[in-house]
């Protein structure tokens, strides 16, 4: 491999005009949809027609794997831990550990006031009752993936987490899955996993709550699953992976360069840009992208995501985070002087790195925070994953016979003007002035 001739497109933002920006900063088109919708709903279909048979149909046909039952059988999750190292143990341990702690202090807290005296009003929270995690398989199998989906369903208390992942399954996901709590496992992956878990099948017992990356075809299922009625709810939707850095002069273009790589290497579509006030560290980054792929055993896929990514330069770091929030990043990475100054500026991302000490990377696998996050533009109105995603919220209200005196004209005029007498009358009757 050679990539000596790394091109990173350079824009500069200000000789750009408004429509030109956003012609820089839009995504590329996902792959074509319309085939893609038609193979998905006939997968779909086929599922709840055949069930656990078309379950091994598929698995035999996508993942050239025969498997004798859907649901992968204990004695073969509790043998994996015997495969994996102690390093790899004792990561996960650091790893579950941290994402505990930051997912057990988002516990929403209730609410439980009075709005007037004798008006009681509260909101409360209860765990979504079954949720599936889909965790994908492919060129590189994520067992933080497990991690950043189980635990928050064990926070937040749902009672049934299973996970679908495409056989053969790793063990270290089989490890992770059944150290985080998940109840079954199933060998099932795409758009079929995502089928069974909304639909249910002779061995897979339908879930509430789909959640999980995957590629477009998985992306498109819970996007089909969750528009049915009888099917199951989503996390989010989805798109490539993406990170924005923004590095001012201070920064270095090695650390710089290594986290533009790190997410690059994830797929050729991931996107990956860089914005920066100073030409010579966007030269000096471009020579380090250039160094650092040599090293890379996943190089050529990084190098094609790199092909297509750009820096852009700014004039100072307000337009930095202006740039920022219009692209709406799902991970961004401040290398400047000051980051944390920055951070009142953020409308729109996923997920936020401060400073020089602060690679992807540990977001991805350990510090704690969710690696589970809005792409594609969707930061504008969509979360990073936490633990009331698992949850739903309900309301309380309880008054008194003073309370209720309270509200007595708030009511019924309101229930006059809308002409809904018997709404009125509710309150009318008890307080003795209708019968
Ligand atoms: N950066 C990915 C998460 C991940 N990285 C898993 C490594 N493993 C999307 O946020
Ligand atoms: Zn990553």
């Amino acid at each position: 491999l050679n990539f000596a001739d790394v091109s990173l497109k350079v824009a500069q933002w200000e000789h750009l005009d408004y429509n030109a920006q956003q012609d820089l900063l839009a995504r590329p088109a996902l792959a074509a949809s319309d085939k893609i919708e038609t193979v998905v709903a006939d997968v779909i279909k086929t599922v709840r027609q055949s069930g656990d048979l078309a379950l091994k149909n598929y698995a035999k046909l996508f993942d050239k794997t025969d498997i004798e039952s859907v649901l992968v059988p204990h004695s073969q999750i509790e043998a994996a831990a015997s495969q994996l190292s102690s390093d790899f143990k004792a990561a996960v341990a650091t790893a579950k550990a941290n994402v505990e702690a930051f997912h057990r202090a988002q516990i929403p807290q209730a609410v439980d006031i009075e709005t007037m005296p004798g008006v009681r009003c509260e909101l409360r929270h209860q765990a979504i009752e079954s949720v599936g995690l889909y965790v994908p398989g492919g060129s590189a199998p994520l067992p933080s993936t497990v991690l950043m989906l189980a635990i928050p369903a064990l926070i937040a208390g749902c009672k049934r987490i299973v996970l679908s992942s495409p056989p053969p399954i790793a063990a270290e996901i089989l490890y992770t899955a059944n150290l985080c709590g998940v109840q079954q496992v199933y060998a099932a992956g795409g758009a079929q996993a995502i089928a069974a878990m909304a639909f249910g099948t002779q061995s897979v017992q339908k879930v509430d709550k789909i959640f999980g990356p995957g590629n477009a075809y998985v992306t498109e299922a819970k996007r089909q699953v969750s528009n049915r009625y009888g099917g199951a709810a989503i996390d989010m939707p989805a798109g490539p992976s993406e990170v924005l850095v923004i590095a001012d002069h201070f920064a270095n273009p090695h650390f710089v360069a290594a986290d533009l790589l790190s997410q690059a290497e994830h797929g050729p579509d991931s996107q990956v840009v860089l914005v920066s006030d100073s030409d010579q560290l966007i030269e000096q980054t471009r020579i380090s992208l250039s160094e650092q792929l040599q090293k890379l055993s996943r190089g050529s896929i990084a190098s094609q995501a790199i092909s297509h990514s750009m820096a852009i330069k700014v004039a100072d770091m307000q337009q930095a985070m202006a740039v920022s929030n219009q692209y709406g990043p799902e991970h961004l990475i401040i290398q400047t002087q000051e980051p944390r100054s920055l951070l009142e500026h953020v409308r729109d991302a996923g997920s936020v790195f401060l400073g020089e000490w602060t690679p992807e990377s540990v977001g991805d696998y350990a510090s704690g925070t969710n690696h589970t996050l809005p792409t594609y533009g969707y930061t504008r109105t969509y979360s990073s994953l936490g633990t009331a995603d698992f949850m739903k919220r309900f309301t309380v209200q309880e008054l008194s016979e003073p309370g209720l005196k309270s509200l007595r004209d708030a009511v019924v005029h309101i229930a006059n003007a809308e002409g809904l007498d018997a709404h009125r009358r509710a309150l009318t009757i008890r307080l003795g002035e209708e019968q």
